[in-house]
């Protein structure tokens, strides 16, 4: 009977201590390194979704919560090439894309406003990524289905801002970007700046969406023009300046109504403060632009090519220090942040 009873309770104790451990496992887990390498692994999965299928679930250990202050204080600086890139992307704009599609492949990874940084490491920079925009949506699904994705493999912390040209006004690329630049830098105290048209989508993600000790000019080998640069002094599409870079060179120009000039005119302020910019070779830098006719309202505009011979005399009073404009809304969605702009086109 009594040595019944003590293999009873020496049973007893062991559950109870191993129940114990468990529980102590448990509690530690989510800050333990091996969660944020599983989290990682995800990370790599998204990037195979974004490769090989139409929409991939969301996945709940992107919930896990390792912006705690503990955690964050022990990580390391990112790596200087990320782990997980893969290379070339494969990429098509006829599957017809919803918001939804792309809300679901990488909603669960982002935070509101389209912001992301790595769990595992610190990035070197804070980058907000600029898109000027009017009625493009289908263009923003695309980019957004795509380009997330490489953004998180990239390792980046990052946040979209999409700038919208309220009314029909003639549109203005030029001020837009510079509207982004400022309103950013009211939300993050963001290092880099990367400028992005929104039909423009990199095909291989070694492109690093970050800043370089000059500036970057990306979308170097486009679809549409051969995967050949245009030109030697182009400096059109997919580019990034840093803060500093950006506040040498007075921004873009203001005054650039209509297609054209505006991003000479960025190439010549660069030339004139700077000397010179960077670019990827024409394998990484290649770039899928989705195909459109002109869009009304933003019709080639000759004067300003003109203009754009002038740069050396109006550099320092048309741009970051002469911004004007007004923010009629904001939307924080999951994948960007939209800001609508009354960009406060002249009446002549
Ligand atoms: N953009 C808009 N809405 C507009 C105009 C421009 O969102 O109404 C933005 C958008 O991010 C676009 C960028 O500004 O990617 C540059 O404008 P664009 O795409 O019109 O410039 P691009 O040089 O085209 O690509 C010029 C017209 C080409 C016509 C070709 C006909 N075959
Ligand atoms: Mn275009």
């Amino acid at each position: 009977m009594g040595k019944k009873l003590f293999t009873l309770l020496l049973l007893y104790s062991f559950i109870f201590v191993a129940f114990f451990a468990l529980f102590i496992i448990f509690n530690k887990g989510w800050a333990h390194p091996y969660f944020i390498k599983a989290q990682n692994a995800e990370i790599i999965k998204i990037g195979f979704f974004s490769r090989f299928t139409r929409s991939g679930q969301g996945n709940e250990t992107s919930e896990v919560q390792v912006n705690d202050s503990a955690v964050e204080d022990s990580l390391k600086p990112c790596p200087e090439t990320p782990p997980n890139l893969l290379g070339p992307i494969q990429v098509e704009f006829e599957t017809n894309r919803f918001m939804d599609d792309v809300r679901k492949k990488v909603g669960s990874f982002l935070q509101m406003g389209g912001r992301y940084k790595p769990p595992d490491c610190i990035s070197k920079q804070k980058v907000a990524i600029i898109i000027p925009f009017r009625h493009r949506h289908e263009h923003l699904t695309h980019w957004l289905y795509y380009v997330h994705p490489n953004l998180i493999r990239q390792q980046l912390h990052y946040g979209i801002y999409v700038i919208n040209q309220d009314g029909d006004g003639k549109f203005n690329r030029a001020k837009l970007m510079n509207i982004g630049y400022a309103e950013a830098l009211k939300e993050d105290d963001y290092d880099c700046f990367v400028f992005s048209d929104v039909d423009l989508v990199p095909l291989d993600d070694r492109n690093l969406y970050r800043c370089f000790d000059l500036p970057r000019h990306f979308s170097v080998a486009i679809d549409k023009f051969n995967y050949k640069l245009a030109a030697i002094n182009n400096f059109g599409g997919v580019t990034a300046l840093s803060k500093e870079q950006f506040l040498i060179v007075n921004g873009f120009p203001n005054t650039y109504w209509g297609w054209g000039g505006e991003d000479d005119d960025l190439y010549n302020r660069i030339m004139l403060r700077i000397k010179s910019i960077s670019r990827p070779d024409a394998v990484i830098g290649r770039y899928k632009m989705i195909r459109h006719n002109r869009d009304l309202n933003n019709e080639q505009n000759p004067s300003n090519a003109k203009k754009a011979k002038e740069t050396g005399k109006t550099w320092d009073q048309d741009g970051l220090n002469s911004l004007n404009y007004t923010v009629t809304q904001t939307i924080k969605d999951i994948l960007f942040t939209f800001i609508a702009v009354d960009v406060h086109e002249p009446t002549e």
